[in-house]
C-alpha cells in the first residue's frame, strides 16, 4: 500500500492503460459455480464520476501516495466521502446527469472476509460494461473485456479480513470494441449483474458439462468435467431421479462419462429438469438441467426429433426503470408476455443477457438464441477485435452450456459481406461448433438485394440461417417478400430474425403513416400472410417485444425510442400488432 509514485509523470503517462492490460479475465478464467456459496459484495458502493481515468493514471489504489523519498503527496480522492450508488445497477438511471454519461466510473468499498473459508477465493463480476479493472488492497488483480458477459478474477493470494476493493469501469464506445461504437441501442454503463466472492477448495471443479448426447437415441446423457489441476482421480455423479450414482475417471484433470438413462425429454410445452450433482475430492458442484435435442433435418428444425415452428420475438435486456439492471420478476414477466404472445422461442439480442434468463427459461419453458454483440460494422480486419468477440462467444456458452432453452448461439447480426468479415465470422461459427455438438449455430444474415435472394457466404458455416428483412418498413415494397422467397432456395431452415415497423403507442392514422399503430398493424398481417406459406421458414422473431431505448432516434414519435416495440416501453401497453401476432401463433397451435 506505500509503493512509490511520482506524482508530476504519473500524470503524463500516455500510454497508462498498458499497463492494466495483464492478468486478463477471460473464458479461461471461468469457474462453475452452480449451487456453490457465495458472499455478496452487492450493497452501497462508494463512487466517482472519472472522466479523465485519474484513477488508472494516478494509481489511486496505492491509497498512500508516497514518493521515492518516503514523502507523503497529495491525492486527488477521497474514497469514503465519495457518494454511495447500489451495486448492482446502471449509473444512466440512477442521476439524470449520468443518463449519456459514457466514460469512466471508479467503485470502491471496505469490506470483511473471513479468509478460512476457502484457499481459494474468486472475485465474479456478472457484468461490467465495457472494460473493467479490479484493485485489491493496494494490487492490481486484473481487467476484463466485454460488456455482457461475467469477469473471474482469482484474489487468493490478496484477501484478508478487512479489505478495500476498488474497480474503474469505463464504458467508452470504441470503433474497435464489440460492440462497435454505434449500434441501435443505448450503451448503459456501470456494473450491472452481481459482485461476489466465491471460496473454492485448493482443488475444485472448474467446469461441468451436462447434456444428452446429441445422437438418435435419446438415451444417452453425457457429463464432462474439468478440474483446476491436471490430476488423476474421481470424481461422483449423481442424478438421484434417474437412478444414477456413478463415478467418472477422471485424467489429466479432464473426464467424461456416457450414461444409458430415459430422461423425460425437456420441451417448452414440459420442461422437465432434473437436479444433477458433482463431487470430486473435497468440491461439490449442483445444477438443474433438461435433456433436449435441437437439429436439422433439410430445411426443418427438430426439436427431440419433432419438426418444430420457433414461434418467436426478439427482446432487448432493458427496463424503463434499470436499464439493462433487470430485476428476476421483470425477466420473469419478458418471458411471460412471450408466452401471451403464443411463442415458443425468445431471441434475447444482440448481446448476452444476464443468465437468470436462461435459467427462468428453463423452469418455464422457451426456447432461446443467444447472441454476442458483433453487431454492424465490427472491426473485422483486427485481430485483437476478433480475439475480443471470441473470448465473449466462450464466455456466453460456458456460462450457458447446462441450459436446455438455449438451443441456438447466434454469432453476429447484420454485418455487410467483406472477405474479413466472412473469415471473422466463420471462424466464429466453427469455434461454437468446435465447444458446442448439441445446439445450432446462426447468425442474422444478408439478402441480396439487386438479385432478391437470400445469398450470404456466411451461411455455408451455419446451421440456421437468420434474416432480417424490413419488407413495408425500410423496404417500401411489400412485393419484394414474395419475390425473395421465391427466388431463394435454401438448402438449411430460415428463421426471419426481424421484421417490424415502428408506432408510437395510442398514435392513429392510415396504414400508411409511418408510426402509427394502423401501419406496424398492416406490416404485421402482410409480413405473416407471405410467411407462414414457405415451406423453409422454421420460425420467425420479430422485431421486438417492447420499446427500447435508443441515442439514434430522435423524431417526434421516437423521441430516443425504437418505437418497434409490440408493447410500450413500461410494457402496460399492448399494440395492435401484438394481437395479429398472437393470432397467427395462436392458429399455430390450434
Ligand atoms: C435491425 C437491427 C436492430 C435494429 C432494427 C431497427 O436490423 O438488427 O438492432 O434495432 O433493425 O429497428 O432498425
Amino acid at each position: 500500500m506505500t509503493k512509490a509514485g511520482k506524482y508530476m509523470s504519473d500524470i503524463h503517462l500516455e500510454d497508462y492503460t498498458e499497463q492494466y492490460e495483464s492478468l486478463k479475465a477471460s473464458a479461461d478464467t471461468m469457474v462453475f459455480t452452480g449451487g456453490r456459496k457465495s458472499i455478496s459484495l452487492n450493497g452501497s458502493w462508494h463512487y466517482a464520476v472519472d472522466q479523465y481515468d485519474t484513477c488508472l493514471r494516478q494509481k489511486w489504489f496505492n491509497e498512500r501516495y508516497i514518493d521515492d523519498k518516503g514523502f507523503t503527496l497529495p491525492v486527488d480522492y477521497s474514497f469514503d466521502s465519495w457518494p454511495l450508488m447500489e451495486l448492482p445497477s446502471c449509473w444512466n438511471t440512477l442521476e439524470r446527469e449520468y443518463l449519456i454519461y459514457d466514460g469512466s466510473m471508479v467503485f470502491t468499498r471496505c469490506f470483511k472476509y473471513d479468509p478460512g473459508q476457502g484457499e481459494k477465493a474468486i472475485l465474479r463480476i456478472g457484468a461490467a460494461n465495457y472494460i473493467c479493472r479490479v484493485f485489491l488492497n493496494g494490487q492490481y488483480i486484473g481487467m476484463h473485456r466485454g460488456g455482457s458477459t461475467p469477469a473471474f478474477f482469482d484474489i487468493s493470494e490478496y484477501v484478508r479480513e478487512d479489505n478495500r476493493i476498488i474497480i474503474a469501469v469505463d464504458s467508452t464506445r470504441r470503433p474497435e470494441q464489440v460492440p462497435t461504437e454505434n449500434t441501435d441501442w443505448f450503451n448503459y454503463g456501470g456494473i450491472y449483474r452481481d459482485i461476489e466472492i466465491i471460496p473454492l477448495p485448493g482443488l475444485y471443479i472448474k467446469d461441468f458439462r451436462v447434456s444428452l448426447l446429441p445422437d438418435d437415441s435419446y438415451h444417452r446423457i453425457r457429463a464432462q468435467l474439468q478440474l483446476s489441476e491436471a490430476l488423476d482421480t474421481t470424481a461422483i455423479l449423481k442424478l438421484k431421479e434417474l437412478g444414477i450414482n456413478m463415478s467418472i475417471d477422471v485424467r489429466g484433470g479432464h473426464g467424461e462419462l456416457i450414461i444409458e438413462a430415459e430422461p423425460e425429454l425437456w420441451s417448452p410445452d414440459s420442461p422437465k429438469l432434473y437436479d444433477v450433482s458433482l463431487s470430486c475430492q473435497g468440491d461439490m458442484v449442483t445444477d438443474k438441467v433438461g435433456f433436449r435435442q435441437i437439429s436439422v433435418r433439410g430445411r426443418d428444425i427438430l426439436l427431440n426429433g419433432q419438426k418444430v415452428f420457433l414461434r418467436g420475438i426478439s427482446c432487448h435486456e432493458e427496463s424503463v426503470k434499470g436499464g439493462k439492471a433487470l430485476t428476476h420478476e421483470e425477466r420473469i414477466e419478458n418471458i411471460k408476455l412471450a408466452k401471451e404472445l403464443g411463442c415458443n422461442f425468445m431471441r434475447i439480442a444482440h448481446y448476452p443477457h444476464h443468465e437468470d434468463m436462461a435459467m427462468l427459461a428453463d423452469e418455464m419453458g422457451m426456447l432461446l438464441w443467444e447472441e454476442i454483440p458483433v453487431y454492424w460494422a465490427i472491426r473485422f480486419d483486427r485481430k485483437a477485435t476478433y480475439e475480443d468477440a471470441e473470448n465473449q462467444l466462450r464466455e456466453l456458452m460456458i456460462r450457458d452450456y447446462n441450459r436446455a432453452s438455449v438451443i441456438v448461439w447466434s454469432v453476429g447480426n447484420e454485418n455487410a459481406d467483406s472477405d474479413e468479415r466472412l473469415k471473422f465470422m466463420s471462424s466464429l461459427a466453427e469455434c461454437a461448433h468446435k465447444a458446442d455438438d448439441t445446439r445450432l449455430v446462426s447468425a442474422a444474415c444478408l439478402v441480396d438485394s439487386e438479385k432478391v435472394v437470400i445469398a450470404d457466404r456466411l451461411a455455408d458455416y451455419l446451421d440456421v440461417i437468420g434474416i432480417n428483412e424490413y419488407c413495408g418498413w425500410y423496404t417500401p415494397d411489400f412485393e419484394m417478400l414474395p419475390l425473395l422467397m421465391k427466388n431463394s432456395d435454401p438448402s438449411k431452415p430460415v428463421i426471419i430474425t426481424e421484421f417490424g415497423a415502428d408506432a408510437l403507442s395510442g398514435l392513429h392514422g392510415s396504414i400508411e403513416d409511418k408510426g402509427t399503430e394502423q401501419c406496424q398493424e398492416y406490416v404485421y398481417k402482410k409480413q405473416i400472410e407471405v410467411l407462414k406459406n414457405i415451406d423453409y421458414i422454421g420460425g420467425m422473431t420479430p422485431w421486438i417485444l417492447y420499446d427500447f431505448r435508443c441515442p439514434r432516434r430522435t423524431s417526434d414519435i421516437q423521441k430516443y425510442y425504437n418505437r418497434k416495440g409490440l408493447l410500450s416501453e413500461d410494457k402496460s401497453y399492448r399494440k395492435p400488432a401484438f394481437y395479429v401476432l398472437q393470432s397467427f401463433y395462436r392458429e399455430m397451435t390450434d
